[in-house]
């Protein structure tokens, strides 16, 4: 016979769990929701083996890293701190994979499809870079495949 307690902690159990679970849906889509009003719109464009940043859709820049002195010439993701940043990733050929490890942003950049994420950018003084490296391999260039989120 199923005692009165047995049925207590099991309807307690599934009452816990599905407050958790309640909870923990409306935070998931908390965190991919972007702001109204971000301070900058940024289009990411990843290439085989570079990536390219447009700023109001219109100033496209093509970032090349070089590896001997791990810097960027022709372009970099600008940003002033505190900024809140939408950036809008796709591909142009294959699947990349947009990363900033310090700040924890990660979106793919699919070619023929636009991904939205919006991240605040740290208070930190002008000329701080952030590495920004691919993350999702890419062919044979895919190690190289870096750029640097610049404090302006
Ligand atoms: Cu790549």
């Amino acid at each position: 016979m199923v005692s009165k307690w047995e049925i207590a902690w099991t309807l307690a159990t599934v009452v816990m769990l599905a407050g958790v679970a309640a909870y923990s849906t409306i935070l998931l889509y908390q965190l991919d929701a972007l702001p109204a009003d971000p301070t900058e719109y940024v289009e990411v464009i990843g290439h085989q083996w570079y990536w390219e940043f447009c700023y109001q859709n219109t100033s496209c820049y093509n970032s090349s890293y070089d590896a001997t002195t791990n810097t960027v010439s022709g372009g970099a993701l600008w940003a002033p701190p505190g900024a809140v940043v939408q950036i809008n990733v796709t591909g142009a050929d294959v699947i990349h994979s947009f990363n900033i490890p310090q700040l924890g942003v990660r979106i793919d950049a699919i070619p023929g499809r636009m991904n939205y994420f919006a991240f605040t950018v740290p208070n930190a003084p002008a000329g701080t870079s952030y590495l920004i490296q691919c993350t999702e391999f890419c062919g044979e260039f895919h190690g190289t495949m870096r750029s640097f989120l610049e404090i302006t």
